[in-house]
């Protein structure tokens, strides 16, 4: 569409974009005029000159009214094109045609006219930039400035859950005492889990581990999710010499019900020293200064005998109760003392089955419920809490 504002042979660098708005169509209908020269418009008094350059800048402060108001960067460049351009900008147009040409009684009078129009014009220009800075540092200085009365932006800090702090203090206490912490497979063969300590197929004493077990494709071993740490006894002696000293924290599963004290998946962290001349004294001193350690310096220990195929003799740790200090509460069922854990001298039938000579060999293994240990630590009484992930419970552990 023909720009309205081109009268003449405007050239494409100031023609600038008008928009359907009628104003303009209007206005260059007017500015058709400075194409010709006054004798041709018809202006001779100084009065009907006076009057031409007040049509002009009327034009103009109209004009430059709305693109103010429309602020749009490029359009306001190519408005001042029209107007200044040097080659065919208003102003140009105007002394080419009309003062140039005109008689010499008009000149001074069109100059005088002509330049108040170029000063006013000019000092617009002058005006509109400022304004049009200020107002852009006034939009910069309100997107900056702060609120202070806006609540502070708090980053909540992350914490560490419970199980791993006892995950971290328990191998802490034994690689203090000269162990490495080693890992092994979650799914195990019937043969790690059970046979290779001690419980062959058949031996009640599997029923204490009521077993998940995995579909195997049709002539495979059988495979399971292992029930307690223990195989990692086996697997590491087949693997290297004594001496040993390991522990081995990890995931283990069961068939139990969840309640306030079992899951079916839960937490252990085996123990295992074997070594020459290795005593039942070495373990009870171990066992002592572990449970000082994690639980403090004023519970005291106890061994009592228990029963595991893969140790002889097999006791259960129990420790003054953290709650009553051994006096006796509803948490140690007034008896003042609380189970920790099962443990005991490795059996040598078990060195059978890793080729350690049970002759020349000794040593003691243990198995610590991780989600136990932290119920006794932190006085936790739902073990179920430990997997709900409840915020308002975990932050209590930050
Ligand atoms: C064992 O698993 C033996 N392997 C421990 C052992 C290792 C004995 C080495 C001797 C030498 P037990 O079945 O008692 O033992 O389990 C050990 C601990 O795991 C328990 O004391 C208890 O704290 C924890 N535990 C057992 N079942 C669950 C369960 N369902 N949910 C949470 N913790 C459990």
């Amino acid at each position: 569409m023909p720009c309205p504002y081109m009268i003449a042979d405007v050239r494409p660098s100031v023609r600038y974009a008008f928009d359907s708005r009628l104003i303009f169509i209007k206005m260059s209908e007017r500015l058709q005029k400075i194409d010709q020269t006054l004798q041709q418009l018809g202006v001779g008094t100084s009065d009907q000159v006076s009057a031409l350059f007040a049509e002009v800048r009327e034009l103009f402060n109209s004009e430059e009214a709305l693109h103010r108001k429309e602020n749009d960067a490029a359009n306001l460049q190519a408005f001042w094109t029209a107007w200044l351009g040097r080659k065919s900008g208003v102003l140009t147009r105007i002394t080419e045609n009309w003062l140039k040409p005109s008689q010499p009684e008009q000149k001074r009078n069109v100059g005088q006219e002509l330049n108040a129009l170029k000063s006013h014009i000019e000092a617009v220009r002058v005006e509109q930039t400022a304004a049009i800075e200020a107002a852009a540092e006034q939009t910069a200085i309100a997107r900056e400035r702060e609120d202070l009365s806006l609540p502070g932006v708090t980053r909540p800090l992350g914490s560490r859950h419970p199980l791993r702090q006892t995950f971290e203090e328990i191998e802490r206490i034994f690689l203090s005492l000269g162990y490495s912490v080693v890992a092994g497979p979650e799914m195990e063969t019937p043969y790690y889990n059970f046979e290779a300590l001690n419980i062959p197929e058949h031996h009640p004493a599997r029923d204490n581990m009521d077993t998940f077990y995995m579909a195997a494709p049709q002539g495979a071993a059988p495979l399971l999710l292992r029930t307690h740490t223990s195989p990692m006894q086996v697997r590491t002696m087949e693997k290297q010499q004594p001496p040993v000293r390991i522990i081995v924290p990890g995931k283990v599963y069961r068939r139990d019900n969840p309640d306030a004290t079992h899951g079916f998946i839960f937490h252990q962290i085996e123990g295992l020293a074997v070594d020459t001349d290795i005593t039942f004294c070495d373990f009870k001193g171990t066992v002592e200064y572990f449970v000082r350690e994690f639980l403090g310096p004023k519970v005291k220990t106890r061994l009592r005998p228990s029963y595991f195929p893969f140790t002889e003799p097999s006791v259960e740790v129990d420790a003054t109760c953290v709650f009553c200090g051994g006096r006796g509460c509803n948490v140690c069922k007034q008896s003042g003392w609380i189970e920790l854990f099962g443990a005991g001298m490795v059996d040598p039938a078990v060195y059978g089955f890793v080729n350690y000579d049970a002759k020349k060999y000794s040593g003691f293994a243990f198995g610590l419920g991780v989600e136990r240990l932290t119920q006794l630590k932190y006085n936790i009484n739902d073990l179920q809490l430990y997997f709900q992930n409840d915020v308002r419970f975990l932050r209590q552990f930050a």
